[in-house]
């Protein structure tokens, strides 16, 4: 493992704290040499690791820019203000708020500034593909406003929207809520809007997952339909983890006070400048390429993998996720991830619409195409990659043939550079 000329990341780190070091070394190498498949995470470039890791950690800059409860703000101001106006130009909203730390308090903030204690959600429920914020009974979501969970269709896994009407109109929801964790298609943005407004409810639309994809025009946009639109900033949009929530103006000091002083204190002025970067990276020709791209790959993986007897969710994939059945292959999801991460192919087990087994043993695996196209993979690439991962999830037990793969897939990766690793 070696440290590129010129590169002077982590070189304090390694003087003063060398186990740290060690750690964070060897997590790079493995980012490096395997081939990540987690539909959430990416690779950041790095511009967005310095400003998230630079000065800005040192500030406290509680309320907002022009209104703060600290002196020592005439940078910070500056920074947080360019920020939110970048968010609201890239997805043509009237109002950011940039300062959520992730996507689970974002959500939460979103109910606290428009709903009240006990009043009604409907999400897609968790084992359909949903997240544990859209109201499932074990998240404060659940617990301190009532739930109601829309779930997909029983033989086409999609989300079936006459009977999230009719949901609607009996459950009488406050506000509805679309996204997804683990859902290979399109979200029909427009519908879920009209639904919301027939019934009077708000309409959430977390983005989390896809708002790389919005951006780069590879999937409809929700703004024009939504009371509010969550992305966290880390997944297809690439950036640090952190969470934005955009909303028309008329629910802009709502939000604002949800988050500070409703829910947080001080903003992570660090992660904010991260995202700031993240957001003018993807505000490029380049980047739009790249979301294209995510869903070309993902599409060419689905595919190899159906060739190869895979049963796959939905029978496919329009987005970057793919969700599949193993039971079929008589492998539980568990033993093919690990097997998998064995072999440097990373994804997670996951639940299945329907699921027969429990959500710590389900049956599914999900994986998806962010990362590996964040490193210049192509349909090409995936197709080898549906081959090794056919070749590990039939050789489970075999140690031996998943650490053969595994130096292949070692081999592969090293031709593909990741973006802000310095290991060579
Ligand atoms: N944990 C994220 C995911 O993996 O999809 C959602 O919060």
């Amino acid at each position: 493992m070696t440290t590129q000329i010129g590169d002077q990341y982590l070189v304090e780190t390694e003087r003063t704290d060398p186990e740290i070091f060690r750690l964070i070394k060897e997590e790079e190498r493995y980012q490096v040499d395997s081939v990540r498949l987690i539909p959430s995470e990416n690779y950041t470039s790095r511009a967005v690791m310095e400003a998230t890791g630079s000065v800005l950690a040192n500030k406290y800059s509680e309320g907002y820019p022009g209104k703060r409860y600290y002196e020592g703000q005439r940078v910070v101001d500056q920074i947080e203000t360019l920020v939110q106006d970048r968010a609201k130009a890239l997805f043509g909203v009237e109002h950011a708020n940039v300062q959520p730390y992730s996507g689970s308090p974002a959500n939460l903030a979103v109910y606290f500034a428009l709903l009240q204690p006990g009043d009604k959600i409907m999400g897609l429920a968790l084992p359909h593909g949903g997240h544990l914020t859209h109201g499932w009974p074990v998240s404060a979501t659940g617990r301190y406003y009532t739930a109601v969970q829309y779930e997909v269709d029983p033989k086409t896994h999609l989300i079936d929207y006459d009977a999230v009407r009719a949901m609607a109109k009996a459950e009488r929801p406050r506000i509805i809520v679309a996204g997804a964790t683990a859902y290979p298609r399109q979200y029909d943005f427009a519908k879920f809007g009209e639904i919301a407004r027939e019934v009077d409810a708000y309409f959430l639309a977390d983005i989390s997952h896809i708002s790389g994809l919005i951006v780069a025009g590879a999937h409809p946009d929700p703004a024009p339909y939504a009371d509010a639109v969550m992305t966290t900033t880390h997944k297809t949009l690439r950036g640090p983890r952190g969470a934005m929530i955009m909303c028309k103006a008329e629910h802009a000091e709502a939000i604002d006070k949800a988050v500070f002083p409703g829910l947080q204190g001080g903003p992570h002025e660090n992660t904010i400048a991260g995202i700031g970067v993240a957001l003018k990276e993807a505000a490029t020709d380049e980047f739009r390429a790249y979301g294209q791209q995510i869903v070309v790959n993902a599409k060419a993986l689905a595919g190899e993998l159906k060739e190869r007897g895979f049963d796959l969710i939905t029978g496919g994939t329009d987005n970057h996720l793919i969700l599949i059945d193993l039971t079929g292959k008589k492998v539980i999801g568990k033993k093919a991830a690990k097997a998998l991460d064995r072999a440097n192919i990373v994804g997670n087990y996951n639940t299945i619409p329907f699921d027969t087994r429990k959500p710590f043993s389900p049956s599914g695996l999900r994986i998806g195409t962010p990362s590996v196209t964040t490193r210049g993979m192509k349909e090409d690439e995936m197709r080898q990659i549906g081959r090794w991962m056919d070749e590990a999830i039939a050789a489970v037990k075999d140690e031996d043939a998943l650490d053969r793969i595994g130096e292949e897939v070692r081999d592969f990766c090293r031709q593909y550079p990741a973006p802000g690793m310095s290991v060579s």
